[in-house]
């Protein structure tokens, strides 16, 4: 996809276009001629130690979604995150806090509607865009990718920044397809997709989650999305985090080309 191509308005764009050979490579999940809606959407996310944010992003979900989507929050925290989730009507998972993917593929795997949304639990993802995801699902897509890139994420770190980019630039060298937010935690993927792949990275469980169905021939697309500055403390340390996500995208990138074979 080249940059001139790619969204503007706030709409999306496709990432690369269905080979016939990736097509024939995957199930026919895209499923056109029936409408979601918010009935069908599970939004889930990992939570560790974030009382400072949880209730705001909870009541954001439920004011934009009229209390229709069901919540999944796959908890490790010392704090009162999980009665605070539960007082906002979430199912709340308990799980050892044992980083990032462990508990995101948990959330994932969790709901039984059609429609799996995720973000973090931190305030920093627009829940007022869950209308924009739920049509592009609706409009055929089978993973919906918020970049937050696109508008500069000036509330990101720095070197966060920085590192996002350089992913995102290795990960569509790798995969051959241009992807411009590898490590964003706001997606809509079809249920069918986040089952029939198998999850194997932590941390860069975020890239893996956008890699792995682009490459296999999936319906990807990227959205812009603005990205606000977060509640409460980051759980993930810049460089050990970065080192283990570059890891990640090399894993999956070389995996995905060798399946191909
Ligand atoms: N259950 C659980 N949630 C986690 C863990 N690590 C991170 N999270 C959650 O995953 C989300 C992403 O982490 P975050 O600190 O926002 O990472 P950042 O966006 O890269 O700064 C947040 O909602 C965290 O609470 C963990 O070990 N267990
Ligand atoms: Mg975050």
């Amino acid at each position: 996809m080249s940059d001139s191509a790619r969204a503007t308005n706030g709409s999306t764009a496709s990432i690369g276009g269905d080979s016939a050979d990736e097509a024939s490579e995957r199930d026919d999940t895209t499923v056109t001629d029936e409408a979601y809606t918010f009935d069908d959407v599970s939004v889930v996310m990992g939570t560790y130690n974030e009382a400072a944010a949880i209730a705001t992003v909870l009541e954001d979900i439920d004011e934009v979604t009229d209390g229709r989507a069901a919540v999944v929050c796959v908890d490790g925290s010392s704090d009162r995150t999980p009665e605070i989730a539960r007082e906002h009507g979430a199912r709340v998972i308990e799980q050892e806090p044992q980083g990032y993917g462990v508990a995101v593929r948990e959330a994932v795997l969790a709901p039984d509607r059609p429609v799996v949304v995720t973000t973090d639990c931190d305030d920093t993802y627009p829940m007022e865009a869950l209308p924009a995801f739920l049509a592009e699902i609706n409009d055929g897509a089978d993973v919906v990718s918020g970049d937050r890139l696109y508008h500069g994420a000036a509330a990101m770190p720095a070197f966060n920044r920085l590192g996002n980019h350089a992913f995102a630039a290795v990960a569509s060298l790798l995969a051959g397809e241009r992807v411009h937010d590898t490590t964003t935690g706001m997606r809509a993927y079809r249920r069918e997709v986040v089952e029939e792949i198998g999850w194997t990275e932590n941390t860069g469980l975020s890239a893996e989650l956008l890699i792995r169905p682009l490459m296999r021939g999936y319906d990807v697309r990227e959205r812009p999305i603005a990205y606000a500055e977060r509640l409460g403390d980051t759980k993930l340390d810049p460089i050990g985090g970065g080192a283990a996500i570059a890891k990640s995208i090399l894993t999956v990138c070389v995996e995905e080309r060798l399946r191909r074979l």
